[in-house]
């Protein structure tokens, strides 16, 4: 792990997955948030952590992995994106064997939650590390007597040498809705989709297998269980905006998600709905 990486949020409670092959994966407790990847054989971070991030109890790292939950952006009451990402996680399971280094962790409803969204639930992260992949899995159980409604997504921060350099491939004649001209919809014409400056879209119904390639190496996010994918960059506006992005970060990430949002999920007291984004170090040029 790069030594920046290494620091980052070292004091805030988390966990180290560092499977037999040297692939590693770093995740803090709070927002069960993944906030380093690296990859076998590689040794920079595939995930972007904003050096001006903030840890600890209610903050949601600028970077890493953030889950949406149970509420994905504005688009309802409750706050934005939810409050799985300013919760506290516990870890439920942690295993490190041949098939690589694994731990889950577990969200379930309490006072809080309850006074912002007033149903019983369990959710858990399972995070698991090996080879060039990291497989990100998030279940949601409805532990009510009544159904409910959510909207959810994983919101990566990818690593890049030059956003505006990075093509997202896999997206042509797919149907998105563009938040930088108020919620317009329209159909993706182009097959790769460029990052030149701010970008806010849901693509709907897409393609489970996604590429995102930079002119030196090429990350393949596969999704499952989720419909939808969210392409997002701040732009220079984005960063300046907010103080735990520095400047110049835009160019250093692209958000390629996997999300739940036109459909919101239903769940039936008892049920169980599932949802994974894998990542894949296709080609691993550091
Ligand atoms: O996933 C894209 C998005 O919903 C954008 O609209 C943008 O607001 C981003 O998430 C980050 O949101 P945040 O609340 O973390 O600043």
């Amino acid at each position: 792990m790069s030594d920046s990486a290494a620091h980052a949020g070292a004091h805030a409670a988390h966990i180290d997955l560092e499977a037999n092959d040297g692939a590693h994966a770093r995740v803090f407790l709070d927002g069960a948030q993944v906030a380093s990847w690296i990859p076998v054989g590689a040794t920079d971070d595939r995930l972007f952590v904003s050096r001006n991030a903030r840890y600890g109890a209610g903050q949601s790292i600028r970077g890493g992995i953030p889950i949406c939950f149970p509420q994905f952006g504005a688009t309802g009451a409750l706050q934005q994106h939810g409050f799985a990402r300013n919760s506290r996680w516990r870890v439920v399971r942690q295993r490190n064997d041949a098939d690589g280094a694994y731990a889950a962790l577990a969200l379930t409803d309490n006072d809080a939650t309850r006074a912002m969204w007033p149903f019983a639930f369990h959710a858990e992260l399972s995070v698991h590390v090996a080879g060039a992949s990291l497989t990100v899995e998030l279940s949601v159980t409805n532990t009510d007597g009544q159904p409910f409604d959510f909207t959810a997504a994983l919101h990566p921060y990818f690593r890049v040498r030059d956003a505006y350099a990075t093509r997202v491939c896999g997206l042509g004649e797919t149907c998105y809705r563009d938040a930088l001209q108020g919620g317009a919809e329209f159909r993706e014409v182009r097959d790769q989709v460029t990052v030149l400056g701010e970008v806010d879209r849901v693509y709907f119904n897409t393609p489970d297998v996604l590429e995102m390639v930079e002119p030196h190496r090429t990350l393949r996010v596969e999704k499952r269980g989720f419909p939808d994918v969210v392409l997002w960059n701040p732009g220079s506006a984005g960063t300046a905006g907010r103080a735990d992005f520095a400047d110049g970060d835009e160019y250093e990430m692209v958000c390629l998600e996997a999300g739940a949002i036109g459909t919101p999920v239903s769940l039936a007291p008892g049920a169980q709905w599932t949802g994974a984004q894998i990542m894949t170090a296709v080609s691993n040029s550091n």
